[in-house]
């Protein structure tokens, strides 16, 4: 136990216990479109314009605006006008709906449906599952089912997981020179915003996309330029339906969406399609051994619970389950940032 540090005590519980407060004033302000009207106007307003020109009250607005202040979101400067409020760096290159390293969509995704199933994150611990049913009244037994269960959310998923791979994309797919791989399949690719960071990346590469049909759809239609000849699709069910042949299959956040049973199930289906000499990228948040941490990979593995079948695990956890589908010269690397790569041959 530590002597003066037992000061700070309440202040953290206090910090803990805001903490939500934090994340839903950043996501109401983006979901108003308070950072876009800054960025588009390019000069300072007061919070009576912003909330004229957004259509809210002025006394909810300037609240926002100022807690918006308090989190170094906005910069305000008092003048004879009285305050004036504009768009710190962060929030013009994350927040705004256009701005190419947007993480508006994610956090749209994180204030619409993730928030709901954390209502019942105790009823989640208590079970030891999903949440489906009590948030939305669907049933949770098919996890994508219901993460799917129409097309405006899931839209929502996947322009969110687009946005993150925006900006975590390349120092994934830079952790291990891919560039022997010219034949690559992404496994649950669906918007497709890592595999054109990897055509990108690795010019000589071709990528198919693989994923539900309607994902599929989507991703053609909305997200992948026709263009981009270097991208194909292919539809199907990973764990119904053949996986196509390929030099290198990439897992990017798709491990932690299942159960054991189910990992092993669908890397031993990639073991016996993937050709000689090939490999298995997994791209996922790698717990510490201990499961110390990192906190914000605990923090994921509750939202595996609350969402889905699966759960974050340590590189040792990986590594067992690609050994334990024939995968072996098992590398792990750790990125520093959100997102860690292991690659088994
Ligand atoms: C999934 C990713 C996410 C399944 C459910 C999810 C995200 C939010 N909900 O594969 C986005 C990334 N966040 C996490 C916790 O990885």
């Amino acid at each position: 136990m530590g002597s003066t540090e037992d000061l700070d005590y309440p202040q953290v519980i206090l910090q803990y216990s805001s903490g939500f407060l934090v994340s839903k004033v950043m996501f109401t302000a983006c979901e108003l479109g308070v950072f876009d009207l800054l960025l588009e106007t390019g000069e300072p307003l007061s919070s009576d314009a912003i909330a004229a020109r957004l259509g809210t009250s002025t006394t909810g607005m300037e609240r926002l605006l100022d807690a918006c202040v308090g989190l170094k979101l906005l910069a305000v400067e008092l003048t004879q006008e009285g305050a004036l409020y504009r768009n710190a760096d962060i929030s013009n290159i994350y927040l705004t709906k256009s701005s190419p390293k947007s993480q508006y969509h994610i956090m749209m995704y994180y204030s619409n449906t993730v928030y709901l199933c954390w209502h019942y994150l105790a009823d989640a611990v208590r079970e030891g599952r999903n949440q489906y049913e009590r948030a939305f009244g669907i049933s949770s037994e098919d996890p994508f089912g219901a993460m799917y269960r129409s097309e405006e959310e899931m839209l929502k998923f996947m322009a969110g997981q687009n946005s993150i791979w925006g900006i975590c994309g390349r120092d994934v797919l830079s952790a291990f020179d891919l560039s022997p791989f010219r034949q690559i399949c992404d496994l649950g690719g669906g918007g497709g915003a890592l595999a054109r960071e990897c055509v990108s990346l690795y010019p000589n590469s071709m990528v198919t996309i693989y994923d539900l049909p309607k994902v599929v759809q989507v991703a053609k239609e909305r997200f992948v330029p026709h263009e981009e000849h270097r991208i194909s699709f292919h539809e199907g069910d990973f764990f119904n339906d053949s996986i196509p042949e390929a030099e290198l299959y990439i897992l990017s956040k798709t491990l932690h969406d299942w159960d054991d049973d189910k990992c092993r199930q669908l890397l031993t289906k990639v073991y016996k399609s993937c050709k000689p000499g090939g490999g298995v990228l997994l791209v996922e948040s790698l717990l510490n051994e201990d499961k110390s941490g990192p906190l914000e990979t605990q923090l994921y593995s509750m939202n595996m619970l609350v969402q889905t079948e699966g759960k974050e695990r340590t590189a040792a956890e990986y590594s067992k389950l690609l050994e334990a589908a024939g995968f072996g010269d098992i590398q792990v690397k750790r990125t520093g940032k959100l997102y860690d790569a292991v690659l088994g041959r």
